[in-house]
């Protein structure tokens, strides 16, 4: 699909980021096919700076060659711009379970991302609160799962929606996590319902390709820690 075309959609990412994820996970489900855009780390390039200039981050979806940003905005375009009468839905069909899922959406980005980068060392902080942080926040979420699966297998009932597409994509950064710091972060003793929901979500067809993997991860942050340092150095020279 050429990218000056009306309909041509392409996502501009970077293949270790959660927030990133969502909206590949989001199209796959959706069976849009899409051009991946590839930013180099700790770096912006032109085309995110001119169609993100206010955040200047990851990921921008480009529709037509007209840009969307923010992940949950993405996920909810995706699901309006793409809701033919085959294709699955994305956020609930009911406005108060809608209502509830962004609700434990926005919970789980204002909760889990900084303490997440505790975790890994890309920001400095206790890592021993950061990691009371995330339990609590998982301890919360499971109590949603129990409310919103209502028995069934993802928060959404039988398949992935919104919700699960959510949280599932922090899925791969709690086992890098884990291997940084050598403890349990989706626990199977606290969190036994979230643990194994996160198992089948890594296992559904359009996450098996796209959830990276927990070693990877790991060398992706030393990586970027070692190219922000060297960026912050030579803009100091
Ligand atoms: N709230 C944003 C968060 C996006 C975000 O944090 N992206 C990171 C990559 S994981 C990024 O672009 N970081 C570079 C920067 O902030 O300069 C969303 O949901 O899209």
């Amino acid at each position: 699909m050429a990218s000056g075309d009306a309909a041509a959609v392409r996502v501009v990412g970077g293949w270790a980021s959660p927030f990133v994820m969502r909206v590949c996970v989001a199209l796959r489900l959706k069976g849009v096919a899409y051009e991946f855009l590839q930013e180099e780390p700790g770096k912006k390039s032109a085309l995110l700076l001119a169609s993100n200039p206010v955040h200047k981050q990851i990921p921008v979806l480009l529709h037509g060659g007209r840009p969307v940003c923010e992940s949950l905005v993405i996920l909810q375009y995706v699901d309006e711009a793409f809701s033919g009468a085959a294709t699955p839905r994305i956020l609930p069909a009911d406005p108060y379970d809608r209502a509830v899922h962004r609700f434990w959406a926005d919970y789980a980005d204002a909760k889990l991302p900084t303490a997440l980068r505790t975790l890994r060392g890309m920001i400095d902080g206790d890592k021993a609160e950061a990691a009371e942080q995330v339990a609590a926040a998982l301890a919360q979420l499971e109590e949603a799962f129990t409310a919103c699966s209502k028995g069934q297998r993802f928060f959404a009932g039988d398949d992935i929606g919104f919700l699960d597409i959510v949280l599932g994509s922090y899925v791969g950064w709690f086992r890098a996590a884990e291997r940084i710091t050598a403890q349990a972060v989706l626990d199977e003793t606290r969190t036994p319902r979230l643990a194994a929901w996160a198992a089948r979500f890594c296992g559904h067809e359009a996450i098996r390709d796209v959830m990276p993997d927990a070693g990877r991860l790991v060398e992706f942050g030393e990586a970027l820690r070692a190219a922000l340092a060297a960026n912050a150095n030579a803009q100091r020279m």
